[in-house]
C-alpha cells in the first residue's frame, strides 16, 4: 500500500455513525440495505448518530428501526474511519451482541439475511468489509483507516484496537 493521501493526524469524522452486527449460532445478522448511502449492498444495521445521542444508543436504535429487534449488551470493537470524495467524511463505530429480542423483520429501510460465519457474501459489501469483519467476528479490537474514491477503496490500514470504551 502506498502512503496514505490522507493526514490522518488531523483528520475528524465530519458525520458520526455506527454498525452493528448480532453473532449467534454460527450465523451473523445482515441486511440488504435499501435505501442511503450504500444502498443496494449487504452490510451490518446502521446510521448517523442523532444529536445528543450515545454511539452505543445510535447503534442500538438504528438496529430496532432497520431490523424491529434489540440487541442486548453491545460490545463495541472497533472504529472505522472513511475518507470519502462525494461524501462528507465517516467515523463509524462498530458493535458486536450475541443476543437480542424481537424477530428480525423487513422494513422500508433493509431487508435481514443470516449469513453463516464461513461464508460471509463479502463480494455484496464494501470493499473494506473484508478487511475488518473477521476481526469484529473473532472478537479482536481493531481500528480501520479508509480512502475512498466514490465506491473504489485507493488506501487502506487496520491496527489492532485498544480495548473500546462505549
Ligand atoms: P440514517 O441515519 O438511517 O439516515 P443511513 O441512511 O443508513 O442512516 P448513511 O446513508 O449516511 O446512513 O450511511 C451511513 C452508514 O453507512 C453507516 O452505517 C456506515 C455505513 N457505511 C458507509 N461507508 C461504509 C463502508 N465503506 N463500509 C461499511 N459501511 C459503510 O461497511
Amino acid at each position: 500500500m502506498p502512503p496514505s493521501p490522507i493526514d490522518w493526524s488531523t483528520w475528524h469524522g465530519e458525520m458520526l455513525a455506527t454498525l452493528m452486527f448480532v453473532v449467534r449460532d454460527g450465523q451473523v445478522l445482515l441486511i440488504e440495505k435499501k435505501r442511503g448511502l450504500g444502498a443496494g449492498k449487504i452490510n451490518g444495521p446502521g446510521g448517523k448518530i442523532e444529536l445528543g445521542e450515545t454511539p452505543l444508543q445510535a447503534a442500538i436504535r438504528e438496529t430496532e428501526e432497520e431490523l424491529c429487534i434489540t440487541p442486548h449488551a453491545p460490545r463495541k470493537l472497533g472504529e472505522l474511519w472513511f475518507a470519502m470524495s462525494n461524501h462528507p467524511d465517516i467515523l463509524c463505530h462498530v458493535f458486536r451482541a450475541v443476543t437480542f429480542t424481537g424477530t428480525p423483520t423487513e422494513t422500508e429501510e433493509a431487508t435481514p439475511l443470516w449469513a453463516a460465519l464461513d461464508a460471509i457474501p463479502y463480494q455484496r459489501m464494501w470493499a473494506d468489509d473484508r478487511h475488518w469483519l473477521p476481526m469484529l467476528l473473532s472478537q479482536e479490537p481493531f481500528l480501520g483507516r479508509f480512502v475512498f474514491d466514490d465506491e473504489t477503496m485507493l488506501w487502506s490500514d487496520i491496527q489492532p484496537g485498544c480495548g473500546w470504551s462505549d
